[in-house]
């Protein structure tokens, strides 16, 4: 199982470098789109944002704190078993335990079918297994992108526990970034160009900051949904 989760992911350390070193000196003037009634979305331009809207979208309080409750209490059992992982260095992901998750009680089995139904055409073949990922409070992603052997052109992920930051940065043109605010209990989608010409991240904690507001990141599990390469 551990093989099949890594597979899944492709660092890309050279965006770690350039990205951010070129982003700080470019914020301030980036562009935001509202998505609701706060926005969510924030990018090196209002034209790298307004094109890339339909692609990194972020759904606010898609789950009911009822729901994320009967999530933990499906997953934490399993969670609790496992340690967190810290000491590989070269890993995407640090301070995190993962798992994998086919069968759901039915109060998530509707969770996670109403976030297919959502996110992915209908019809489009699906990974069966759930990706579940439990990130410490000192733990975080760095940039990468997910196995285009392994993984179709749509991620769509539930956020428990904690809010945090998406950071989207072009993998070839690393002056374009978006940052993507996830709320606890927000629904996250990647799509197409998102997925595949851009790498991912969610923040440390001392980086987790959104239009100037510091967004403290807590321990945050991720409940993540892929179709299947088409
Ligand atoms: O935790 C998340 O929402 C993102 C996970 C991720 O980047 C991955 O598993 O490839």
């Amino acid at each position: 199982m551990k093989l099949l989760l890594a597979a899944l992911r492709q660092t890309h350390k050279a965006a770690v470098h350039t990205g951010q070193r070129r982003r700080r000196s470019s914020r301030g003037g980036g562009g935001l789109v509202a998505l609701r009634e706060e926005a969510l979305v924030v990018g090196s331009s209002q034209e790298l944002v307004r094109r890339l809207g339909s692609q990194a979208e972020v759904r606010t309080g898609f789950i009911t704190e009822e729901e994320e409750d009967a999530l933990l209490r499906e997953l934490e059992p399993g969670l609790k078993k496992k340690r967190y992982e810290f000491d590989h260095w070269d890993d995407a992901i640090h301070g995190y335990r993962e798992t994998e998750r086919v069968r759901w009680g039915s109060a998530c089995e509707e969770v996670i079918r109403r976030v297919r139904s959502t996110a992915f055409p209908e019809g489009s073949p699906l990974l069966g297994p759930v990706h579940v990922l439990d990130l410490d409070k000192t733990g975080y992603i760095k940039p990468h992108i997910d196995s285009v052997k392994f993984c179709g052109s749509t991620i769509a992920g539930l956020s428990l526990l904690s809010d945090s930051i998406m950071r989207l940065v072009k993998e070839d043109s690393t002056d374009e970034w978006m940052d993507l605010l996830l709320p606890r209990r927000s629904l996250y989608i990647l799509r197409d160009q998102a997925r595949y010409n851009f790498t991912h991240q969610i923040l440390k904690d001392e980086e987790s900051v959104f239009k100037g507001r510091k967004v403290p990141r807590l321990r945050r599990i991720s409940v993540i949904c892929r179709n299947l390469p088409g």
